[in-house]
């Protein structure tokens, strides 16, 4: 009888390796194989986040010099600088992918890659600074708090720390609006008008609904995206509602009615058609955002020129050193 010899194991393909990793609900990290839709995938959603937060500075920005107090001023500032905070955390995020933050600042600008379609909406109250920090920043927290179990080890990583803010944003909204809603009838008409303006773009800040999302279902399967658009859509009128109510405002939809059997609200279709012309560049404030947008960018031109030259002086220094050293002896160093 001969001896049977064993079949050499096949290596791991680094696709298998890669599947493996994410199906054990572990990190995949820069430097790891992955595929190159997954890495586009990535660069994709992560910049679209990041301009996001960076035009998202915008409509509140339109109040900080008309802010009603020192304090609402003081907050809504902070406010914006973390906003600028998340902006940067989430460029280094793509930037471990490999791509450039100038360049994708140039792709945001030219208009080659998306920012939320909730900031192509004007600011026209000071209740708006409020329904923006309860609506918009609650549906950021319904869609990003999941975004922390995602399989991108950099991007799960910023968005522990962008979530924590996101909370406090959402309940400085909440806590003025409770405060107008205290005040003069003229003030309680003012947040009801800013719900009725801001209720459907929010709902639309979930995307498209599921059977109208080319991105979900590969992106659910790379376990990027946790749940669908739809369910976190749901999840975030199940979470309003009841805020509404305790409010004292009504929410501008006559199809919202409680679904006993299913143990949450049901609600109306959003106008999908304008959320198609709000992210193809046809919002209400889509040119002036990017028009502000370059603006502020070729207005920093010269800081960037500046940080450049410093940083080839610091490497010039650097490198005559690093010749000077190489030439003395280690005696010569000890003065021998
Ligand atoms: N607006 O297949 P889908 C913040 C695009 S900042 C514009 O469902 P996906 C804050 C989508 O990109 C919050 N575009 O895509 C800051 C795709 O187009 P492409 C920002 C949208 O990626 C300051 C196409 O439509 N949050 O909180 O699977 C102050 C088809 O969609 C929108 C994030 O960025 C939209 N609403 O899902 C206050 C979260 N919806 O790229 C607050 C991270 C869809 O194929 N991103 N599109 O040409 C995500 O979770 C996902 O990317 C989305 C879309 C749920 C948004």
């Amino acid at each position: 009888m001969t001896a049977e010899v064993a079949e050499p194991v096949p290596a791991q393909t680094q696709e298998e390796l890669f599947e493996a990793v994410i199906a054990a609900e572990q990190r995949i990290e820069p430097r790891d194989w992955m595929p190159d839709a997954y890495r586009a995938t990535l660069i994709r959603q992560i910049a679209q986040h990041a301009h996001s937060e960076i035009i998202g500075m915008q409509p509140e920005g339109n109040w900080l010099t008309r802010a009603p107090s020192l304090r609402r001023k003081a907050i809504l500032l902070a406010k914006a600088q973390d906003e600028a905070g998340h902006g940067l955390y989430l460029y280094a995020a793509a930037e471990t992918l490999g791509v450039d933050r100038a360049e994708l600042t140039e792709k945001l600008i030219s208009g080659r890659q998306k920012y939320s379609s909730i900031f192509n909406y004007p600011t026209l109250t000071y209740a708006d600074v409020g329904v923006i920090g309860w609506l918009v920043d609650g549906a950021a927290i319904c869609n990003q708090v999941p975004l922390c179990r995602c399989s991108y080890g950099p991007y799960a990583r910023a968005m522990v720390r962008i979530c924590k803010e996101e909370s406090f944003h959402q309940r400085q909204g909440y806590e003025l609006l409770m405060t107008l809603m205290r005040g003069t009838e003229a003030q309680r008409r003012m947040v009801q008008d800013a719900v009725d303006r801001w209720w459907w773009p929010s709902l639309m800040m979930f995307g498209p609904s599921d059977g109208d999302s080319p991105n979900t279902a590969r992106s659910m399967a790379w376990r990027i995206k946790r749940h669908t658009n739809d369910e976190l859509r749901r999840r975030f009128v199940d979470m309003t509602v009841p805020q509404a109510e305790h409010l004292g405002v009504t929410l501008p939809d006559p199809e919202l009615r409680w679904n006993e059997e299913r143990g949450g609200w049901d609600f109306g279709e959003p106008d999908w058609s304008e959320l198609t012309r709000v992210i193809h560049g046809q919002g209400p404030c889509n040119t002036q955002r990017i028009e502000r947008r370059r603006a502020a960018h070729e207005d920093g031109a010269w800081v960037r020129e500046a940080a450049t030259a410093y940083a080839g002086k610091r490497r010039a220094e650097a490198g005559t050193r690093t010749a000077d050293e190489a030439q003395n002896t280690p005696e010569q160093e000890n003065g021998k």
